[in-house]
């Protein structure tokens, strides 16, 4: 506080972010994190936010849906100079509004990179009902090219999905009590719109980016589409115990470190229809057309035969085996240490696999092989049923609807663990 303003500190800055076991990526953040903090304001305060660029380029500061003075509204040329690199700006707001805000870089890359984060204004008027658990999702999306730490913002296919910068399964579970009512406010700056299910449950849709729904225009549902640019609040009572996934339903956004894999439809002789999934993104190996080599960009959208090849060749899926399922997952061969490597059972696949058409899809992406449990081993999934980690991937977690014996489990496991900035940390406060 500096006599009735509320004061936040922002600085755009590089952030080293592990968003995933066996991947740590190099983006564009605020206050050491991408996406940014939470800043969380009450309807009605006066509110600076002092800006400061750590980055080698210019920048600035959007605050999405504000209804507040055109010389914050962040535009760089149109309402401000842009934010040169060690440049500071202070934004000022009035806050009138109430609901789910968001800010990001108005440079469309920069935010593709990482640089956005929510800002949530709370009612004069509490919502009602209570809830007893109110959680924020943001929603992103980054292309990583094979043996590249940097997201290629100008793709247009993604291959790492991310819950809060995480990608399944080092997504963080939503914790809640059997009976607790929960908010979730999903916020989505990305590419891709992003249908979310919730399963076990019917919620209501009560808040968008322009604040409250009045009660009477709720609707129920148990998938909530989030667009670009868009925020949904939903809320529902947890009222059936268990673990129940919440995920981006689209299939591509369930996986890792893959988009594409237009393969032969049978996996006898056939026509080659398509690349493997890195060429089937647009990512190119090897000579000519290294990564990010001058020669070759890569390509837009899905590929099918040669595009995006550095070869004439079309690559084709070759017979299903352990080494071919581990070429499958390129970013992932650096540290295989923690895996648990369970292998396929003898009657996981069936002896004519091989000449059935569409075989394989799932059969060599995920399961037993790509479990991580221990890898992931984190108070809040304490309890989870073995080897469940090889099957949440990218834009997937769980609200683990807990009794009240098995919630107090999780959160002492939690307590005791005493965690610095621990995404729990409201939470311990209060029980
Ligand atoms: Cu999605």
């Amino acid at each position: 506080m500096e006599g009735d303003t509320k004061v936040f500190q922002l600085t755009a800055e590089v952030v080293k972010q592990n968003i995933n076991p066996l991947k740590t990526i190099d983006v564009w953040g605020f206050n050491g994190s991408a996406p940014g903090p939470t800043i969380q304001v009450n309807q009605g305060d006066r509110v600076r936010v002092v800006f400061e660029n750590h980055l080698p380029e210019p920048t600035s500061m959007h605050w999405h849906g504000f209804e507040d003075q055109n010389q914050f509204d962040g535009m760089p040329g149109i309402s401000q100079e842009p934010v040169k690199p060690g440049g500071r700006f202070v934004y000022e707001f009035n806050i009138h509004q109430e609901g789910t805000y968001f800010y990001h870089s108005h440079m469309a890359m920069q935010e593709m990179a990482g640089m956005l984060g929510a800002f949530i204004m709370h009612p004069k008027e509490p919502y009602r009902p209570h809830c007893d658990k109110d959680f924020l999702i943001h929603l992103q999306e980054y292309a990583v090219l094979p043996n590249n730490t940097v997201p290629n913002t100008m793709n247009m296919e993604f291959n790492w999905l991310l819950l809060n910068g995480k990608a399944g399964p080092a997504t963080t579970p939503l914790i809640v009590r059997l009976g607790d009512r929960v908010r979730i406010r999903f916020v989505n700056l990305g590419m891709d719109h992003h249908p979310m299910h919730l399963h076990g449950h019917t919620f209501y849709t009560t808040g968008t980016e322009g604040g409250r729904i009045p009660e009477s225009a709720w609707w129920p549902g148990n998938t909530v589409l989030v667009g670009v640019a868009q925020a949904r609040d939903v809320e529902f009572v947890a009222n059936n115990p268990g673990d129940w996934m919440i995920h981006c339903h689209l299939p591509h956004h369930m996986m890792n470190q893959m988009s594409s894999v237009a393969g032969k439809m049978t996996r006898t002789s056939g026509t080659p229809a398509g690349g493997d999934m890195n060429t089937g993104m647009g990512m190119l190996q090897g000579e000519p057309g290294a990564p990010l080599g001058e020669d070759y960009g890569p390509t837009l959208g899905r590929g099918l035969g040669g595009v995006g090849n550095s070869t004439d060749t079309t690559t084709t899926n070759g017979p299903l085996s352990q080494e071919k399922a581990m070429d499958a997952m390129p970013g992932m061969q650096h540290d295989m240490g923690g895996m648990q490597m369970g292998q396929m059972e003898a009657d996981d696949i069936a002896k004519n696999a091989n000449n059935v058409p569409n075989f394989p899809q799932d059969a060599y992406m995920e399961g037993p092989m790509m479990a991580m449990d221990k890898m992931v081993d984190r108070p809040e999934n304490y309890g989870l049923r073995p080897g469940w980690s090889g099957f949440m991937q990218g834009m997937m977690t769980f609200v683990r609807v807990l009794p009240p014996d098995k919630y107090d489990e999780v959160i002492s496991r939690m307590k005791q663990a005493n965690r610095h900035a621990d995404p729990y940390t409201p939470i311990l406060k209060r029980s």
